[in-house]
């Protein structure tokens, strides 16, 4: 049995992961390909009461140490449940953030060592990394915009605009460490061009 492709959609708040991971799925039906939809946090049971906690803005005070062992807590029991039989089964996965989001909200956004969420990485997921991530990437305060018209903000979205753009920079120094694996978007711009661009690099992926 093949194993299936493991697919990962990031990017800051509002940039329009959720809109398009329907149009990849979609996409990728109309090429015989089935995928698990998935998200992070979240995606079983204990991960999705864990996302509960991490976006409750009006929990304690959930410090930096626990958020981060709260992602991965969530993370390894997703892996382990939802992820890793599917990949094992040849099923495609395509998820919507995963440890690229860690890399960027508690590396970037709350400045926790590097090596720390490395550790965490190789421990939990041991050899799984995504096969492609499709960064979505804008302007913070067009995404902030973006997540403000739709609904009210959780814990994260309250934060400083200068939290968003330290995430934003750490995303984009993923992107250079991993110029294989990740792809950048640039998703200010109209939604057909956004699509047409994740098309043209999921097209490339595919052949
Ligand atoms: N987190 C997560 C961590 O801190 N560490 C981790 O390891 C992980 C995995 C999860 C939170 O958890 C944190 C990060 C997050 O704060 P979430 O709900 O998954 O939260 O993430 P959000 O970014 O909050 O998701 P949003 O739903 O707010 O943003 P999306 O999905 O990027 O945006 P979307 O698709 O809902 O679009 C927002 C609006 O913009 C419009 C859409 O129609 C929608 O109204 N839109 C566009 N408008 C114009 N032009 C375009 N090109 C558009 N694209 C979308």
């Amino acid at each position: 049995m093949t194993r299936g492709k493991f697919i990962t959609l990031e990017g800051g708040e509002g940039v329009g992961k959720s809109t398009n991971m329907a149009f990849i799925k979609n996409y990728l039906f109309q090429h015989k390909i089935s995928v698990v939809v998935t998200r992070e946090p979240g995606g079983t049971v204990l991960a999705e009461k864990l996302r509960q906690l991490l976006l409750d803005k009006n929990s304690e005070v959930i410090s930096d140490q626990a958020e981060l062992l709260m992602v991965f807590a969530a993370r390894a029991q997703h892996i382990k449940h939802v992820i890793e039989p599917a990949l094992a089964k040849g099923e495609w996965v395509l998820c919507d953030r995963f440890t690229d989001s860690t890399y960027a909200y508690q590396g970037g956004g709350r400045n926790m060592r590097i090596s720390a969420i490395e550790w965490l990485e190789n421990m939990v997921q041991g050899a799984l990394r995504p096969d492609l991530t499709l960064l979505l990437d804008a302007p913070v305060e067009i995404g902030i915009e973006r997540a403000r018209s739709r609904a009210e903000f959780d814990r994260f979205e309250s934060e400083k605009i200068c939290f968003f753009e330290q995430v934003r920079r750490a995303y984009l120094l993923q992107a250079e460490l991993h110029p294989d694996r990740i792809k950048l978007i640039k998703a200010n711009q109209p939604l057909i061009d956004v699509q047409r661009a994740l098309i043209e690099i999921i097209g490339t992926f595919l052949r």
